[in-house]
């Protein structure tokens, strides 16, 4: 068997090349600096010209000694002793692919969802899998999804090759396809895995061949690929058990700027609440200045809440997460009421498949709707799995499966997972911290829930220092804050009895705790 480092796939295409250059000067460029494997993608070319091109192509791979795989044309493959064969969903069957081919060459087929993955892994004779679209592409028009299946949508097609692997011993490989280019590579990698599995490589088209200078791209591709995402810089591996005084302690000296993107109805209490607690509020819907906060701006962090969805803010929202991802600064999303319609849901999928968040904070509801985005059962059988079964509405959730619901989300969606209610949970995968709920006259205030996320928000960007040299990680920050909101509602509560004296006392409560000290 062939060895192959999927890790730089070139899909090549001949009518973005630059006028600067040739198609043949693209690809050896590309294999010149560091594309592990070659497909020779061609959709108009007559029998003779493919023949003659792949003849080329082959020439350059064989002198680096890295495969090289055609794309759909067995025939091809075969007349030039090409190392491999991909095909997509409307091309050759698989299982007759492997029998033209024979055991010893690479073929790979392509996935777009959960059910495609299963009949690939039940057949058992795909080498590799390019999961996708991941991101709409200009590439290839055709495809269903045009926001892209995402990380969530390859997540859920990487289980179904882990459970296969697990079951028969054999690994499939994957590469994911669709809109991957220097910009997201990084983060594509780090989201597009699940504990124990995780992509072989990235599979590119335009970001090579449409550039003008295809070995700077595939080499500036490289090092993306080996560097650590952004925001992880952002975190101390290690907790310090460091107290919430310690915490206050980091937020008076840092005056932490939290933006805010929320919802009309709480802007003007969460921007009071940010400020009892000694931070700023910034609430910024206007685009065009992210860039300029997030790479000036050190203890800076982003409170992202759905409250008042509308596509216009979608578009905003969808900014704002490229931009604080690319500086690596902390996300907040409080993807509020999103079981409440499908739509809703689907905007939360969108934006946790933009890119990564650091903290998503929701009442169990909102929770185990997030959770329905990660199932993998409910699109081939129409059931859910089996954490719910028997369970008929939230209402019926014990608390050890509120937790393991929230550890689900966690561990899926790399995040700290905040589940508010009258206790609450702070879950990071197998970590949790329970806290006491705040007082009931917090009901009867709106912005109580959202103006958490601020508080939560405000410790993210003060225990980011800018310089990454946080002493407490986001979990902690994340409980020191649902520490100090819940004692200071708590501590309001004793000494009012109506929710508007509640809220005059519970913003003192905050200062009192926070700034006054
Ligand atoms: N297959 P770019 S997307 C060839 O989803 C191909 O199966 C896809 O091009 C799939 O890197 C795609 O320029 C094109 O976005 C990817
Ligand atoms: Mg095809």
């Amino acid at each position: 068997m062939i060895e192959v480092d999927y890790s730089v796939y070139l899909v090549t295409d001949s009518t973005m090349v630059p006028e600067s250059s040739t198609f043949l000067k693209q690809v050896e460029d590309s294999i010149n600096n560091g594309a592990t494997l070659i497909q020779l993608r061609e959709k108009k070319l007559s029998t003779l010209d493919f023949i003659e091109r792949a003849k080329q192509v082959h020439e350059l791979t064989k002198q680096k000694g890295i495969p090289l795989i055609i794309n759909d044309r067995i025939d091809i493959a075969l007349a030039i002793d090409a190392e491999g064969v991909h095909v997509g969903q409307d091309d050759m069957p698989a299982i007759l692919a492997r029998k033209l081919l024979g055991p010893n060459k690479i073929l790979g087929v392509t996935c777009s969802n959960v059910e495609e993955a299963k009949t690939v892994a039940e057949e058992g004779i795909a080498d590799y899998v390019g999961l996708g679209t991941v991101y709409k592409t200009n590439t290839k028009k055709d495809v269903k999804d045009p926001e892209g299946t995402g990380p969530i949508g390859i997540r859920k097609m990487l289980q179904v090759l882990f459970k296969y692997q697990k079951d028969t011993g054999k690994k499939i490989y994957s590469v994911a396809i669709g809109g991957i280019n220097h910009s997201n590579a990084n983060k594509v990698l780090y989201q597009c895995s699940i504990p124990g599995y995780g992509l072989d490589g990235l599979a590119v088209v335009s970001c090579i061949m449409a550039n003008e200078d295809a070995g700077k791209a595939t080499r500036e591709l490289v090092e993306i690929i080996l560097s650590r995402p952004e925001w992880t810089k952002n975190i101390t591996e290690t907790r310090s058990k460091c107290q919430l005084e310690d915490k206050l302690k980091s937020l008076r000296q840092n005056k932490p700027l939290v933006h805010h993107i929320t919802n009309n109805v709480v802007k003007n209490f969460s921007a009071n609440v940010t400020l009892a607690i000694g931070a700023s509020p910034i609430m910024s819907e206007l685009p065009e200045e992210y860039e300029e906060f997030a790479s000036t701006i050190p203890n800076l962090s982003l409170v992202l809440n759905l409250g008042t969805p509308s596509s216009n803010l979608m578009e905003v929202f969808k900014h704002a997460i490229k931009v604080y991802n690319k500086h690596g600064k902390h996300i907040l999303f409080d993807p509020v009421a999103c079981g409440a319609s499908k739509a809703r849901l689907e905007c939360s999928r969108i934006l946790l498949n933009t890119g990564q968040v650091s903290v998503i904070k929701g009442n169990v509801g909102e929770i185990s709707s997030i959770w329905k985005l990660t199932s993998t059962y409910e699109e081939s059988t129409g059931n859910q799995a089996s954490l719910m079964q028997g369970v008929d509405s939230i209402a019926d959730l014990s608390e050890d499966q509120i937790i393991e619901i929230g550890r689900e989300v966690s561990i899926d969606f790399k995040t700290v997972v905040v589940i508010t209610g009258v206790n609450n949970y702070v879950i990071d995968g197998y970590t949790f911290e329970k806290i006491k709920g705040g007082h009931q006259l917090m009901s009867y205030i709106t912005g109580t829930g959202c103006s958490l996320g601020s508080t939560i928000g405000a410790f993210l960007a003060s225990a980011a220092d800018g310089n990454f040299k946080s002493t407490f990680n986001v979990f902690d920050a994340v409980v020191g804050a649902v520490e100090l909101y819940n004692l200071a509602g708590n501590n309001a509560g004793k000494v009012s009895s109506s929710p508007g004296t509640f809220m005059t006392n519970f913003i003192d409560q905050l200062y009192s705790m926070s700034v006054a000290q």
